[in-house]
Protein backbone atom coordinates (compact mmCIF):
# COMPACT_ATOMS: atom_id res chain seq x y z
CA UNK A 1 0.00 0.00 0.00
CA UNK A 2 1.34 3.29 -0.77
CA UNK A 3 1.03 5.94 2.20
CA UNK A 4 2.65 8.30 0.77
CA UNK A 5 1.25 12.04 1.79
CA UNK A 6 1.98 15.30 0.27
CA UNK A 7 4.02 17.99 1.58
CA UNK A 8 4.86 21.70 0.43
CA UNK A 9 8.61 22.92 1.70
CA UNK A 10 9.90 26.22 2.63
CA UNK A 11 12.93 27.27 2.25
CA UNK A 12 15.00 31.12 2.65
CA UNK A 13 18.22 29.32 0.78
CA UNK A 14 18.55 27.04 -1.97
CA UNK A 15 19.84 24.00 -0.06
CA UNK A 16 16.70 22.19 -0.22
CA UNK A 17 17.93 18.55 -0.89
CA UNK A 18 18.01 17.42 2.96
CA UNK A 19 14.77 18.53 3.47
CA UNK A 20 13.48 16.51 0.43
CA UNK A 21 15.36 13.46 2.12
CA UNK A 22 13.98 13.69 5.59
CA UNK A 23 10.41 14.31 4.26
CA UNK A 24 10.79 11.14 1.91
CA UNK A 25 12.16 9.49 5.32
CA UNK A 26 8.81 9.85 6.21
CA UNK A 27 6.56 9.49 3.28
CA UNK A 28 5.92 12.89 2.63
CA UNK A 29 6.57 13.72 -0.81
CA UNK A 30 7.33 17.26 -1.21
CA UNK A 31 5.04 18.16 -4.58
CA UNK A 32 5.86 21.89 -4.01
CA UNK A 33 8.58 24.32 -3.11
CA UNK A 34 8.68 27.65 -2.45
CA UNK A 35 11.82 29.36 -1.82
CA UNK A 36 12.24 32.97 -0.79
CA UNK A 37 16.03 34.04 -1.08
CA UNK A 38 17.36 36.06 2.68
CA UNK A 39 19.66 36.41 4.59
CA UNK A 40 17.21 35.97 7.91
CA UNK A 41 13.89 34.67 8.53
CA UNK A 42 11.05 37.12 8.65
CA UNK A 43 10.32 37.38 12.64
CA UNK A 44 6.99 36.70 12.31
CA UNK A 45 6.29 34.26 9.52
CA UNK A 46 9.21 33.06 8.82
CA UNK A 47 9.23 34.12 4.76
CA UNK A 48 7.76 37.70 3.76
CA UNK A 49 3.64 38.78 3.32
CA UNK A 50 4.03 38.42 -0.37
CA UNK A 51 5.28 34.97 -0.51
CA UNK A 52 3.15 33.65 2.12
CA UNK A 53 0.01 35.10 0.44
CA UNK A 54 1.18 33.20 -2.85
CA UNK A 55 1.50 29.69 -0.41
CA UNK A 56 -2.06 30.62 0.58
CA UNK A 57 -3.34 30.98 -2.87
CA UNK A 58 -1.48 27.52 -3.82
CA UNK A 59 -3.15 25.52 -0.98
CA UNK A 60 -6.43 27.02 -1.97
CA UNK A 61 -6.56 26.66 -5.33
CA UNK A 62 -5.08 23.22 -5.31
CA UNK A 63 -7.06 20.29 -6.00
CA UNK A 64 -4.58 18.02 -3.98
CA UNK A 65 -4.69 17.67 -0.33
CA UNK A 66 -1.63 19.09 1.13
CA UNK A 67 -0.52 17.15 4.32
CA UNK A 68 2.30 19.37 5.76
CA UNK A 69 4.23 21.86 5.62
CA UNK A 70 7.92 21.73 5.82
CA UNK A 71 10.12 24.62 6.84
CA UNK A 72 13.43 24.29 5.39
CA UNK A 73 15.30 25.52 9.36
CA UNK A 74 14.45 26.12 12.75
CA UNK A 75 10.90 28.09 13.94
CA UNK A 76 10.53 30.54 17.14
CA UNK A 77 7.33 29.39 18.61
CA UNK A 78 5.56 32.43 18.22
CA UNK A 79 6.27 31.75 13.67
CA UNK A 80 4.99 28.45 13.72
CA UNK A 81 2.33 29.87 15.58
CA UNK A 82 1.40 32.66 13.24
CA UNK A 83 2.02 30.04 9.79
CA UNK A 84 -0.03 27.46 11.00
CA UNK A 85 -2.85 30.00 11.77
CA UNK A 86 -2.40 31.51 8.33
CA UNK A 87 -1.94 28.17 6.80
CA UNK A 88 -4.59 26.21 8.15
CA UNK A 89 -2.40 23.16 7.64
CA UNK A 90 0.16 21.50 10.15
CA UNK A 91 3.89 23.21 10.04
CA UNK A 92 6.66 21.41 10.78
CA UNK A 93 10.72 22.58 10.80
CA UNK A 94 13.30 20.60 10.83
CA UNK A 95 13.75 19.51 13.94
CA UNK A 96 10.25 18.38 14.18
CA UNK A 97 10.70 16.50 11.13
CA UNK A 98 13.85 14.60 12.19
CA UNK A 99 11.91 14.36 15.78
CA UNK A 100 9.02 12.78 13.97
CA UNK A 101 11.54 10.71 12.01
CA UNK A 102 13.20 9.25 15.28
CA UNK A 103 9.88 8.95 17.31
CA UNK A 104 8.68 6.11 13.87
CA UNK A 105 12.09 4.99 14.54
CA UNK A 106 12.54 4.26 17.97
CA UNK A 107 12.32 0.23 18.37
CA UNK A 108 13.77 -0.11 22.03
CA UNK A 109 13.30 1.35 25.28
CA UNK A 110 16.13 3.37 25.38
CA UNK A 111 15.86 5.01 22.04
CA UNK A 112 11.72 5.43 23.11
CA UNK A 113 13.22 7.51 26.31
CA UNK A 114 15.79 9.28 24.51
CA UNK A 115 13.24 10.77 21.65
CA UNK A 116 10.41 11.50 24.70
CA UNK A 117 13.16 13.46 25.93
CA UNK A 118 14.27 15.02 23.11
CA UNK A 119 10.29 15.73 21.91
CA UNK A 120 9.85 17.19 25.10
CA UNK A 121 12.77 19.52 25.17
CA UNK A 122 11.50 20.43 21.65
CA UNK A 123 8.35 20.94 23.02
CA UNK A 124 8.47 23.52 26.06
CA UNK A 125 9.10 26.76 24.42
CA UNK A 126 6.25 26.07 22.25
CA UNK A 127 4.30 25.43 25.16
CA UNK A 128 5.43 28.81 26.72
CA UNK A 129 4.38 30.74 23.60
CA UNK A 130 1.04 28.52 24.16
CA UNK A 131 0.37 29.89 27.31
CA UNK A 132 1.08 33.09 26.84
CA UNK A 133 -1.55 32.73 23.91
CA UNK A 134 -3.98 31.06 25.83
CA UNK A 135 -3.99 33.77 28.72
CA UNK A 136 -4.71 36.23 25.50
CA UNK A 137 -7.63 33.82 24.84
CA UNK A 138 -6.17 33.08 21.09
CA UNK A 139 -5.37 29.10 21.81
CA UNK A 140 -7.61 26.65 23.94
CA UNK A 141 -5.02 24.09 23.53
CA UNK A 142 -1.78 21.98 22.19
CA UNK A 143 -0.50 19.73 19.77
CA UNK A 144 -0.76 15.98 22.02
CA UNK A 145 -1.79 18.27 25.33
CA UNK A 146 -5.18 19.00 24.08
CA UNK A 147 -6.70 17.39 27.16
CA UNK A 148 -4.72 18.98 29.65
CA UNK A 149 -4.80 22.98 30.71
CA UNK A 150 -1.58 24.57 29.52
CA UNK A 151 -0.53 25.01 32.95
CA UNK A 152 -0.84 21.76 33.95
CA UNK A 153 0.66 20.30 30.72
CA UNK A 154 3.91 22.79 31.54
CA UNK A 155 4.18 21.15 34.94
CA UNK A 156 3.94 17.44 33.61
CA UNK A 157 6.40 18.14 30.75
CA UNK A 158 8.68 19.36 33.88
CA UNK A 159 8.24 16.06 35.80
CA UNK A 160 8.59 13.73 32.56
CA UNK A 161 12.23 15.38 31.96
CA UNK A 162 13.31 14.59 35.22
CA UNK A 163 11.61 10.87 35.28
CA UNK A 164 13.16 10.23 31.71
CA UNK A 165 16.75 11.32 32.87
CA UNK A 166 16.68 9.32 36.08
CA UNK A 167 15.37 6.18 33.39
CA UNK A 168 18.05 7.25 30.88
CA UNK A 169 21.00 7.12 33.79
CA UNK A 170 20.02 4.05 34.72
CA UNK A 171 20.59 2.06 31.63
CA UNK A 172 23.37 4.25 31.17
CA UNK A 173 25.17 2.44 33.94
CA UNK A 174 23.91 -0.62 32.81
CA UNK A 175 25.62 -0.47 29.22
CA UNK A 176 29.25 1.02 31.08
CA UNK A 177 29.52 -2.22 33.23
CA UNK A 178 28.74 -4.23 30.58
CA UNK A 179 31.04 -2.80 28.29
CA UNK A 180 33.92 -2.59 31.09
CA UNK A 181 33.35 -6.30 31.35
CA UNK A 182 33.54 -6.88 27.49
CA UNK A 183 37.12 -4.90 27.69
CA UNK A 184 38.30 -6.92 30.37
CA UNK A 185 37.25 -10.10 28.32
CA UNK A 186 39.90 -8.91 25.87
CA UNK A 187 37.60 -8.01 23.18
CA UNK A 188 38.85 -4.52 21.30
CA UNK A 189 35.67 -2.06 21.23
CA UNK A 190 34.98 -0.61 17.29
CA UNK A 191 32.23 1.68 16.44
CA UNK A 192 31.06 2.66 13.41
CA UNK A 193 30.11 6.52 13.45
CA UNK A 194 29.62 8.73 10.20
CA UNK A 195 26.05 10.21 8.34
CA UNK A 196 23.37 8.94 8.19
CA UNK A 197 22.55 6.57 4.97
CA UNK A 198 26.73 5.88 4.74
CA UNK A 199 26.20 1.97 4.93
CA UNK A 200 26.96 1.59 9.11
CA UNK A 201 24.57 -0.85 9.60
CA UNK A 202 25.65 -3.00 6.01
CA UNK A 203 29.14 -3.19 7.19
CA UNK A 204 27.90 -4.38 10.60
CA UNK A 205 26.06 -6.75 8.89
CA UNK A 206 28.60 -7.85 6.40
CA UNK A 207 30.94 -8.26 9.80
CA UNK A 208 29.13 -10.09 11.92
CA UNK A 209 26.32 -12.32 10.39
CA UNK A 210 24.02 -9.96 11.66
CA UNK A 211 20.55 -8.43 10.08
CA UNK A 212 20.61 -5.06 11.54
CA UNK A 213 17.60 -3.29 9.03
CA UNK A 214 19.52 -1.42 6.05
CA UNK A 215 17.61 0.95 4.45
CA UNK A 216 18.05 3.73 1.61
CA UNK A 217 16.35 6.08 4.07
CA UNK A 218 17.74 8.63 6.30
CA UNK A 219 17.89 7.56 10.13
CA UNK A 220 17.26 3.75 9.76
CA UNK A 221 19.39 2.58 12.94
CA UNK A 222 18.45 4.63 16.44
CA UNK A 223 19.33 1.79 18.76
CA UNK A 224 22.66 0.42 19.45
CA UNK A 225 23.87 -3.03 18.52
CA UNK A 226 26.88 -4.44 19.36
CA UNK A 227 28.34 -7.77 17.93
CA UNK A 228 31.19 -9.69 17.50
CA UNK A 229 32.84 -9.66 14.10
CA UNK A 230 32.69 -13.28 12.87
CA UNK A 231 36.67 -13.26 11.96
CA UNK A 232 37.79 -15.21 14.65
CA UNK A 233 41.13 -13.57 14.22
CA UNK A 234 40.02 -10.75 15.24
CA UNK A 235 38.41 -10.68 18.78
CA UNK A 236 36.55 -7.53 18.07
CA UNK A 237 33.15 -6.25 18.98
CA UNK A 238 31.68 -4.01 16.47
CA UNK A 239 29.12 -1.19 17.23
CA UNK A 240 26.68 0.39 15.12
CA UNK A 241 24.63 3.20 16.28
CA UNK A 242 22.27 6.34 15.29
CA UNK A 243 24.00 8.45 12.26
CA UNK A 244 25.16 12.02 11.56
CA UNK A 245 23.55 14.98 9.78
CA UNK A 246 24.45 18.65 9.46
CA UNK A 247 23.44 20.81 12.44
CA UNK A 248 22.04 18.01 14.20
CA UNK A 249 19.46 20.08 16.57
CA UNK A 250 21.40 19.97 20.62
CA UNK A 251 18.22 18.96 22.10
CA UNK A 252 18.74 15.69 20.11
CA UNK A 253 22.85 15.28 20.73
CA UNK A 254 21.91 16.01 24.63
CA UNK A 255 19.44 13.08 24.61
CA UNK A 256 21.56 10.76 22.90
CA UNK A 257 24.22 11.44 25.19
CA UNK A 258 24.58 8.03 26.20
CA UNK A 259 24.44 6.57 22.51
CA UNK A 260 26.94 8.27 21.19
CA UNK A 261 29.02 7.73 24.48
CA UNK A 262 29.40 4.54 22.68
CA UNK A 263 30.87 6.15 20.34
CA UNK A 264 33.38 7.74 22.08
CA UNK A 265 34.38 5.19 24.60
CA UNK A 266 35.76 2.47 21.75
CA UNK A 267 39.54 1.92 20.89
CA UNK A 268 38.85 2.25 17.40
CA UNK A 269 36.06 4.45 15.50
CA UNK A 270 35.57 3.77 11.69
CA UNK A 271 34.14 6.88 10.15
CA UNK A 272 31.71 5.70 7.07
CA UNK A 273 31.19 8.46 4.47
CA UNK A 274 29.29 7.54 1.03
CA UNK A 275 32.40 8.20 -1.59
CA UNK A 276 29.65 8.23 -4.39
CA UNK A 277 28.01 11.39 -3.75
CA UNK A 278 29.45 14.46 -5.24
CA UNK A 279 32.72 16.00 -4.31
CA UNK A 280 31.04 18.52 -2.71
CA UNK A 281 28.75 16.32 -0.76
CA UNK A 282 31.22 14.16 0.30
CA UNK A 283 33.42 16.58 1.88
CA UNK A 284 30.65 18.37 3.48
CA UNK A 285 29.03 15.19 5.27
CA UNK A 286 32.74 14.32 6.12
CA UNK A 287 33.45 17.39 8.01
CA UNK A 288 30.18 17.34 9.73
CA UNK A 289 30.76 13.83 10.75
CA UNK A 290 34.45 14.16 11.79
CA UNK A 291 33.62 17.37 13.70
CA UNK A 292 30.36 15.54 15.53
CA UNK A 293 32.96 12.87 16.53
CA UNK A 294 35.47 15.55 17.75
CA UNK A 295 32.54 17.34 19.62
CA UNK A 296 31.75 14.01 21.36
CA UNK A 297 35.27 13.87 22.43
CA UNK A 298 36.73 11.15 20.74
CA UNK A 299 40.68 10.54 21.50
CA UNK A 300 41.36 7.02 19.62
CA UNK A 301 42.18 6.87 16.26
CA UNK A 302 39.66 6.92 13.41
CA UNK A 303 39.56 5.11 10.14
CA UNK A 304 38.19 6.86 7.45
CA UNK A 305 35.84 4.43 5.49
CA UNK A 306 34.73 5.31 1.84
CA UNK A 307 32.04 3.18 1.24
CA UNK A 308 30.07 2.58 -2.00
CA UNK A 309 33.06 2.40 -4.26
CA UNK A 310 31.51 -0.13 -6.60
CA UNK A 311 29.87 2.91 -7.68
CA UNK A 312 32.25 4.78 -8.99
CA UNK A 313 35.08 4.44 -11.61
CA UNK A 314 38.70 3.72 -10.56
CA UNK A 315 39.82 6.99 -12.08
CA UNK A 316 37.16 8.76 -10.25
CA UNK A 317 37.98 7.07 -6.71
CA UNK A 318 41.56 7.88 -7.26
CA UNK A 319 40.79 11.70 -7.36
CA UNK A 320 38.37 11.40 -4.37
CA UNK A 321 40.61 10.12 -2.29
CA UNK A 322 43.19 12.22 -3.46
CA UNK A 323 41.10 14.87 -2.38
CA UNK A 324 40.31 13.74 0.86
CA UNK A 325 44.02 13.42 1.93
CA UNK A 326 44.71 16.81 1.09
CA UNK A 327 42.65 17.92 4.30
CA UNK A 328 44.12 18.96 6.87
CA UNK A 329 41.73 17.65 9.68
CA UNK A 330 41.86 14.42 8.79
CA UNK A 331 45.84 14.03 8.08
CA UNK A 332 46.59 11.81 11.13
CA UNK A 333 43.52 9.24 9.74
CA UNK A 334 43.77 6.08 7.41
CA UNK A 335 41.88 5.77 4.55
CA UNK A 336 40.13 3.00 3.43
CA UNK A 337 38.08 2.79 0.21
CA UNK A 338 35.87 0.21 0.20
CA UNK A 339 32.48 -1.81 -0.97
CA UNK A 340 30.04 -3.62 1.40
CA UNK A 341 27.88 -4.32 -2.01
CA UNK A 342 30.37 -6.14 -3.29
CA UNK A 343 32.32 -7.52 -0.39
CA UNK A 344 35.62 -5.53 -1.84
CA UNK A 345 38.50 -4.54 0.29
CA UNK A 346 36.79 -5.93 3.66
CA UNK A 347 40.01 -7.34 4.80
CA UNK A 348 42.01 -4.64 3.95
CA UNK A 349 39.90 -3.19 6.35
CA UNK A 350 40.49 -5.68 9.18
CA UNK A 351 43.86 -5.44 8.41
CA UNK A 352 44.23 -1.66 8.39
CA UNK A 353 41.77 -1.91 12.13
CA UNK A 354 44.08 -4.44 13.59
CA UNK A 355 47.26 -2.39 13.19
CA UNK A 356 45.56 0.69 14.79
CA UNK A 357 44.60 -0.71 18.08
CA UNK A 358 46.42 0.59 20.88
CA UNK A 359 49.00 -1.22 22.85
CA UNK A 360 49.65 -4.19 20.33
CA UNK A 361 52.11 -6.54 21.06
CA UNK A 362 53.65 -9.99 19.49
CA UNK A 363 54.80 -12.66 21.87
CA UNK A 364 55.88 -16.12 20.81
CA UNK A 365 55.08 -19.09 23.13
CA UNK A 366 56.06 -22.86 23.31
CA UNK A 367 53.34 -25.40 24.32
CA UNK A 368 53.72 -29.15 25.39
CA UNK A 369 51.60 -31.09 23.11
CA UNK A 370 48.63 -32.17 24.76
CA UNK A 371 44.68 -32.33 24.85
CA UNK A 372 44.67 -29.29 27.05
CA UNK A 373 47.01 -27.79 25.28
CA UNK A 374 44.70 -27.78 21.90
CA UNK A 375 41.84 -26.04 24.08
CA UNK A 376 44.20 -23.16 24.81
CA UNK A 377 45.68 -23.05 21.34
CA UNK A 378 42.05 -22.83 19.88
CA UNK A 379 41.09 -20.29 22.98
CA UNK A 380 44.31 -18.37 21.19
CA UNK A 381 43.05 -18.26 17.54
CA UNK A 382 39.63 -17.45 18.92
CA UNK A 383 41.22 -14.10 20.96
CA UNK A 384 44.46 -13.08 19.26
CA UNK A 385 46.10 -12.57 15.84
CA UNK A 386 47.87 -15.98 14.88
CA UNK A 387 50.81 -15.00 12.78
CA UNK A 388 52.54 -18.18 13.04
CA UNK A 389 52.42 -21.82 14.33
CA UNK A 390 54.44 -24.55 13.74
CA UNK A 391 54.87 -28.38 15.64
CA UNK A 392 57.85 -30.35 16.19
CA UNK A 393 58.23 -31.31 19.91
CA UNK A 394 56.53 -28.63 21.28
CA UNK A 395 53.81 -26.33 19.32
CA UNK A 396 55.41 -22.66 19.03
CA UNK A 397 53.51 -20.31 18.45
CA UNK A 398 53.25 -16.47 17.64
CA UNK A 399 50.85 -14.04 18.05
CA UNK A 400 49.67 -10.35 17.97
CA UNK A 401 47.01 -9.01 20.00
CA UNK A 402 46.59 -6.25 23.29
CA UNK A 403 48.29 -6.49 26.41
CA UNK A 404 45.34 -7.81 28.06
CA UNK A 405 44.72 -10.62 26.23
CA UNK A 406 48.70 -11.33 26.22
CA UNK A 407 48.83 -11.56 29.80
CA UNK A 408 45.85 -14.22 29.97
CA UNK A 409 47.39 -15.89 27.55
CA UNK A 410 50.68 -16.17 29.05
CA UNK A 411 49.46 -16.85 32.31
CA UNK A 412 47.45 -19.89 30.93
CA UNK A 413 50.54 -21.04 29.06
CA UNK A 414 52.83 -21.02 32.11
CA UNK A 415 50.21 -23.07 34.13
CA UNK A 416 50.03 -25.45 31.30
CA UNK A 417 53.98 -26.04 31.51
CA UNK A 418 54.49 -24.20 28.62
CA UNK A 419 57.25 -21.06 28.09
CA UNK A 420 57.38 -17.77 26.96
CA UNK A 421 59.92 -16.81 24.43
CA UNK A 422 59.48 -13.58 23.41
N1 LIG B 1 25.91 0.73 -3.88
C1 LIG B 1 26.11 0.49 -2.59
N2 LIG B 1 25.12 0.70 -1.70
C2 LIG B 1 25.37 0.46 -0.38
C3 LIG B 1 26.64 -0.01 0.06
N3 LIG B 1 26.58 -0.15 1.40
C4 LIG B 1 25.32 0.23 1.78
N4 LIG B 1 24.58 0.58 0.70
C5 LIG B 1 23.18 1.05 0.68
O1 LIG B 1 23.11 2.31 1.35
C6 LIG B 1 21.85 2.46 2.03
C7 LIG B 1 22.09 2.80 3.49
O2 LIG B 1 22.69 1.72 4.15
P1 LIG B 1 22.62 1.53 5.75
O3 LIG B 1 23.55 0.41 6.08
O4 LIG B 1 21.21 1.43 6.20
O5 LIG B 1 23.22 2.93 6.20
P2 LIG B 1 23.42 3.49 7.71
O6 LIG B 1 24.70 4.25 7.72
O7 LIG B 1 23.27 2.39 8.69
O8 LIG B 1 22.20 4.52 7.78
P3 LIG B 1 21.41 5.07 9.11
O9 LIG B 1 21.09 3.90 9.97
O10 LIG B 1 20.23 5.69 8.51
O11 LIG B 1 22.32 6.05 9.76
C8 LIG B 1 21.12 1.13 1.84
O12 LIG B 1 20.23 1.31 0.77
C9 LIG B 1 22.24 0.15 1.47
O13 LIG B 1 21.79 -0.92 0.67
C10 LIG B 1 27.67 -0.24 -0.92
O14 LIG B 1 28.80 -0.65 -0.65
N5 LIG B 1 27.34 0.04 -2.22
MG1 LIG C 1 21.92 2.09 10.15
Amino acid sequence: MNNTKNAIIISISEDISETIDLADSLDYKAIKTFIQKRKTPDVNSYIGRGKLDEIIDYISNKEINIDLIIINGDLKPSQWFNLEKKLGINVYDRIRLILDIFEKRADRREAKLQVKLAQLGYERPFVREIIHRARAGEHPGFMAGGEYQVDDYYEMIKKQIKKIKRNLDTIRDEREIRRRHRHISGFYLVSLAGYTNAGKSSLLNLLSGEKVKVEGKLFSTLSTTTRRVKNKNYPILLTDTVGFIQNLPALIIDAFHSTLEEISVADIVLLLVDISENEEIVNKKLNVSFNELIEIGVKSPIIIVLNKSDLLSKKDLDKRINLIKKQDSIKKCKIVPLSVKNNENIDNLLNVIFLSFPQISKSTIKLPINKTTQSLISWIYDIAHVIDISYDEFITITFECNIIIRDKIISRCLSLNGKLIE
